[in-house]
């Protein structure tokens, strides 16, 4: 059987046939038909996968998006169209870098050939352990991800705590580790093992088309520069502040790689809510005095996610054992939170200076229990009481939380709480018993959707945490996907809309601030514990109007999610039209990793997820410019990176009729011809997950700068590969990657098992004993084709059928055809075959 793959494998490369050309302009003249109609004329099919990311060989689940790329391009060349699947190597962003870098201090440390390391070896660990690879949507299938993931205990059991362990679990001796301390060795090491195993696995791909990403080939450099010079030009790419995870201490940002812990941590951001102080009660008043100028104005800072739920607050929350501040903002203003968030708060121009935060006062929760205040949009206008919560956390938010018992299951649950023990509490019972309002309605769970939560999950008491996180989440998913407001300005408006309506008018009256942390804890190299700052950048005006995003470009994106683009499922086009509902502002330049730099401004590298969005483009040219996937050598069209200038690209790329340039104009036409021809994207491949950021990126920077008749046609989202019915994963053992299963397996069988994985959204699942029992299948298929050849006894009626069958000693009677005209079961047979082949058609098609 591998023989025979072999054979054909070979026969495939000899003769070429997957490199697949657009019409030459010999035969068809440029400009001599439009290109609509040369594509209607002489039918393609273009289609690719999210290209691999180079820090390790393809596993088990890129092959699985492959296969869905690959068995189209069959089917398509099976229908007579030119089929091209082209494959890039993505090497942008942080993980080599990252990944490199670790290896660089690992051999300071254990020498060239971790000659030096000792199993009990504890030296990395603490403040000062090498980070585990940088998370990142892109690589989210990389098996450093999954280590990273795990943690420091799963690496562990597998032994892969340190980089070079991650490197020898590849299979890449011990003696030549080191070299991949240099990002540009990754480069020149996974790309051919990746063409190598897909080359094995029988992939239909067009290999002259192939390069790496970043100024290692300046060819692609050029490419991405020429885009973000048009998205800038377009007003797609903006300057200005946005929140980042930033180190006090080193006065910088502090990204993935900086970190000693919280790799993978991002910036949550919050509407925090001032609520101004009416009366203290004795205990404060005592310990304040003196603290605060006559006529202070003080606030209570909850910081909340749910701006559209305040017409509720009841009461608000402080944690009576945490200690908290009283810092001044202003002359005569004060802001209650925990020094945690006013360190934040520091770093967001909150204070009138830059990373100061003067407190005047320092209180415990218990306090101020009791303390009357006014919250804005209440219903209860005479104000609302500061109350004891136990389960307030001093990490999170700014340690003040506002109450909203309709429609939190842990602010109901801990009200119902506070009546029953009023006394044990020390509170008035009345100060917990405001009327509580009903804002939203959702289908699942009504008017009070805590109210309704808590029964249903028969929670008792603020302290059942578990079935409160439940809650919580089913609360917030089902009222802001379903929920409707039934209270206030924006009656009858969803909640996902009425949410930012809501907050810009808090914002607008000074009733709220912008607030932003880190959502979990991170520790930079230099030990220290970062916040998020409000910083200078550039950025991507990704986004709906509403949250201050480029809204027309959002809208037409959208339309072209309803409108033609084929997603082949329902929930993938809802997923795309949610993410285009949330998705917002999106930085993408880095100072950090490989890359291409921000052409006016060098300093910058673009961003990994933002110099992916349209390289599709740039495999319908890719071979006439070079050679080699490091653009070293040039390709068909003799072009130096240098002539590749934005005018050129604009012609290419049909944005400009008319171009001064050196290059022959009969180069440009070609070139420009494969792109007329290729162009639209049939299908792009890739994971669901990449729904939310790779896939809508994808969309947005195609309709900002192709003419509409070249946007994306399809996008199939795939779901997860589960591996025998279990997720894969590295350190339980239940992983695959594409050479074992080759090797294991053979091509066929592998391409077999994938097909039948499934096809949906869902989460698909690949037996191995289906690859096995393929094997046996494929064996006796081919064996009996060839004895059907090889034995064929012809005859031409169904009487001779007979008398061969009854007096022949035929062996196999199979292997007796008849020929001549075609009979009645002759033609059934055939309708049979045709019916199948138009399922295949309606399954292809979506
Ligand atoms: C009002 C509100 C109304 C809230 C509502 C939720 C639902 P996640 O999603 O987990 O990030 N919160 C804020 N800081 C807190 C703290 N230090 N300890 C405990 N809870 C805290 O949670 C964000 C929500 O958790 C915030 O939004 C806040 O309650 C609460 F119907 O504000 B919310």
């Amino acid at each position: 059987m591998i023989a025979v793959e072999k054979k054909y494998q070979k026969i495939w490369a000899e003769t070429k046939i997957f490199e697949q050309n657009a019409p030459t302009t010999t035969e068809v003249p440029f400009h001599s038909i439009p290109p609509a109609e040369l594509r209607e004329k002489q039918p393609k099919w273009f289609g690719t996968m999210a290209y691999p990311y180079m820090n390790g060989t393809l596993h088990a689940g890129h092959s699985f998006t492959v296969s869905k790329v690959e068995f189209t391009a069959g089917y398509s060349r099976m229908q007579g169209k030119r089929a091209l699947f082209p494959m890039g190597f993505h090497c942008t962003g942080m993980p080599i870098k990252a990944c490199a870098d670790k290896l660089v201090r690992e051999v300071e440390l254990f020498g060239k050939n971790f000659e030096g390391y000792k199993e009990e070896d504890v030296a990395l660990e603490g403040k000062d352990a090498a980070p585990p690879a940088p998370t990142q949507a892109v690589t989210k299938s990389d098996v450093t991800k999954f280590m990273a993931k795990k943690g420091k205990a799963a690496a562990k059991t597998v032994k892969t705590k340190y980089q070079f362990q991650i490197m020898l679990a590849q299979g890449i001796p011990i003696q030549e580790i080191h070299r991949f301390a240099e990002p540009s060795h990754w480069l020149e090491h996974f790309p051919p093992l990746c063409t190598r195993d897909l080359t094995n696995f029988g992939g239909r791909i067009d290999w002259r088309r192939s390069f790496v990403t970043t100024d290692a080939n300046p060819y692609y450099d050029s490419f991405v520069r020429w885009q973000m010079n048009r998205l800038k030009e377009l007003g797609k790419i903006k300057f200005g502040k946005r929140y980042t995870v930033y180190s006090p201490k080193d006065g910088q940002p502090c990204l993935d790689h900086d970190r000693s812990s919280g790799e993978g941590v991002t910036v949550q951001e919050y509407t925090a809510l001032k609520l101004k102080v009416k009366e203290w009660p004795e205990k404060a008043q005592e310990k304040l005095k003196g603290a605060l100028p006559e006529g202070a104005n003080v606030y209570f800072i909850p910081a909340t996610l749910r701006p559209e739920t305040m017409y509720g607050q009841t009461c608000c929350f402080v944690g009576p054992t945490i200690e908290y501040g009283i810092f001044k903002v202003a002359d005569n203003e004060y802001f209650f939170c925990s020094d945690r968030a006013a360190r934040n708060m520091a770093f967001q121009s909150i204070f009138p200076e830059w990373g100061v935060f003067p407190k005047v006062a320092e209180l415990l929760g218990s306090d101020v229990v009791g303390t009357l205040i006014n919250a804005p949009l209440s219903v209860h206008k005479d104000g609302v009481r500061i109350l004891p919560m136990e389960t307030v956390k001093a990490t999170k938010g700014t340690g003040v939380v506002t109450c909203v018992p309709s429609d939190s299951p842990d602010d109901y649950a801990t009200v119902q709480d506070l009546i029953k023990k009023a006394d044990y509490y020390g509170i008035k019972k009345e100060w917990a018993e405001l009327e509580i309002i009903e804002i939203i309605e959702t289908p699942s769970y009504g008017k009070l959707t805590a109210k309704t939560l808590v029964e249903k999950l028969k929670i008792n008491s603020p302290k059942d945490a578990k079935q409160l996180a439940e809650a919580k989440e089913l609360a917030y998913k089902e009222g802001f996907y379903q929920g409707v407001m039934i209270y206030g300005d924006f009656k009858g408006k969803p909640v996902q809309e009425a949410k930012n309506l809501v907050k810009q008018q808090l914002l607008d009256s000074g009733d709220a601030f912008n607030y932003a942390e880190p959502d979990g804890v991170v520790i930079s190299r230099s030990g220290d514990d970062c916040v998020a700052a409000h910083l200078d950048q550039w950025y991507l005006n990704y986004g709906k109007a509403e949250s201050g995003g480029d809204g027309e470009w959002c809208n037409t994106v959208l339309s072209h999610v309803d409108g033609e683009l084929n997603t082949f499922s329902t929930e993938a086009k809802n997923q795309f039209e949610q993410t285009l509902g949330w998705l917002s502002q999106w930085a993408c330049a880095r100072s950090f990793g490989l890359g291409t730099r921000l052409p006016w401004d060098h300093k910058f590298l673009v961003e990994s997820l933002s110099d992916s969005t349209i390289y599709m483009s740039y495999y319908t040219i890719a071979h006439y410019l070079h050679k080699d996937i490091f653009g070293k050598e040039q390709g068909l069209g003799k072009v130096t990176p240098e002539q590749m200038t934005d005018e050129v690209w604009d012609y290419i790329y049909t944005r400009r009729d008319d171009v001064t340039s050196d290059i022959p104009k009969e180069t440009l036409e070609s070139m420009r011809r494969e792109f007329e021809y290729w162009y639209p994207l049939d299908v792009r491949v890739s994971g669901k997950d990449l729904i939310q950021n790779h896939l809508t990126f994808f969309l947005y920077i195609h309709i900002a700068l192709f003419p509409k008749e070249y946007w994306p046609r399809g996008v199939r989202a795939n779901g997860h590969l589960l591996l025998n019915g279990e997720k894969m994963s590295k350190s339980t053992g239940n992983f695959l990657t594409l050479s074992e299963a080759v090797g294991k397996f053979g091509a066929d069988a592998t391409r077999v098992a994938l097909a039948d994985a499934g096809d949906g959204i869902e989460d698909a699942n690949f037996e191995e004993s289906v690859a096995n029992s393929s094997i046996l299948k494929l064996y006796e298929l081919k064996k009996w084709c060839e004895e059907m050849i090889r034995d064929a006894r012809l005859v031409e009626s169904a009487e001779q059928y007979a008398n061969v069958r009854d007096n022949e000693k035929v062996k196999e009677k199979d292997t007796i055809q008849r020929t001549g005209s075609k009979g009645f079961w002759d033609e059934l047979f055939e309708n049979e075959l045709n019916a199948l082949v138009e399922e295949t058609r309606v399954q292809y098609d979506g």
